[in-house]
């Protein structure tokens, strides 16, 4: 183990995102991984070596995230990098047709798991007076589509709430930046829709954001000298953008 290697945390580690940046910060940095897959975790902690500490660890509870961190090896205990990207969409149904758990699990995971995962950390950080804290948010926060309801207005929480962070943390040495991609190949469309079939189909024909896209971008945040603080990136698939105005004459 090399002592001074950063120490970065990324939630939902098992899949797209979190999965494609955890193997490419695994080679300079000491990660512990999170998410709920117990094997896909071990397959992790086997392949990415010995600078990586995994736990099963559902960010929306509270007790698991709070014995998690109270039994981090002592290597592992200073975190530098906190990776807020544990999240996703359930359903597409207009807001008159959507089911409330689907709304509900939005708002527990991708609201207070960020500020659960966010709270733990942040007051050490400050004691050490530097640390990093990288919320994946969506450019969902900022364009409204049809069904996109409740999972946009979790995202346009996360940017606001990067921006609160940013201010309460002036000062402090800790950095904060809000990531929005837009649509990417991961797991993403499989879960919204509860079908892999339906998930694939979202991707074909077109060419989106890759996992990897979004793990160069989190490693270029990190890589800014000390005195740069990267606040809010948008990065999109060419093949994607905002419709603009539109009127209905019907
Ligand atoms: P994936 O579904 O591919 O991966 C999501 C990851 O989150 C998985 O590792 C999953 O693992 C983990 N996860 C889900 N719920 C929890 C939980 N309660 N506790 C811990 N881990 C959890 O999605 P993406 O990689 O695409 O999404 C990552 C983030 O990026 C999300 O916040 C998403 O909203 C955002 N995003 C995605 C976009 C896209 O188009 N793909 C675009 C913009 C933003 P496990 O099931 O093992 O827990
Ligand atoms: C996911 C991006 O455009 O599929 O955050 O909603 S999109």
């Amino acid at each position: 183990m090399i002592d001074d290697m950063r120490t970065i945390l990324i939630t939902g580690a098992t899949a797209g995102f979190g999965l494609a940046t955890a193997k490419l910060l695994a080679n300079d940095n000491k990660l512990i991984l999170l998410a709920r897959r117990q094997e896909r975790l071990d397959e992790l902690q086997k392949s990415l070596g010995d600078n990586v500490y995994v736990a099963a660890v559902d960010v929306t509870n509270p007790q698991q995230v709070k014995d998690f961190y109270n039994s981090l090896p002592a290597d592992f205990k200073n975190i530098d990098v906190l990776v807020n990207n544990a999240g996703f969409a359930l359903g597409m149904e207009p807001a008159q047709e959507a089911n409330f758990d689907n709304w509900q699990q939005m708002v527990d995971t991708n609201i207070s798991g960020l500020l659960r995962m966010t709270r733990l950390v942040v007051g050490d950080m400050v004691s050490r007076g530097s640390g990093q804290i990288i919320n994946i948010g969506s450019v969902a926060g900022h364009v409204p589509y049809k069904g996109g309801n409740v999972y946009g207005a979790t995202k346009a929480f996360v940017w606001q709430f990067s921006r609160g962070l940013r201010t309460d943390l002036f000062g402090t040495g800790v950095k904060v930046t809000n990531i929005e991609p837009g649509a990417a190949e991961t797991e993403f469309a499989s879960v919204r829709f509860k079908d892999e079939q339906k998930g694939k189909d979202f991707y074909a024909g077109w060419k989106p954001l890759k996992p990897e896209d979004i793990a160069n971008t989190v490693k270029w945040v990190i890589d800014q000298p000390p005195h740069v603080n990267i606040d809010n990136i948008e990065i999109m698939a060419l093949a994607q953008a905002s419709a603009g105005m539109v009127i209905d004459k019907g």
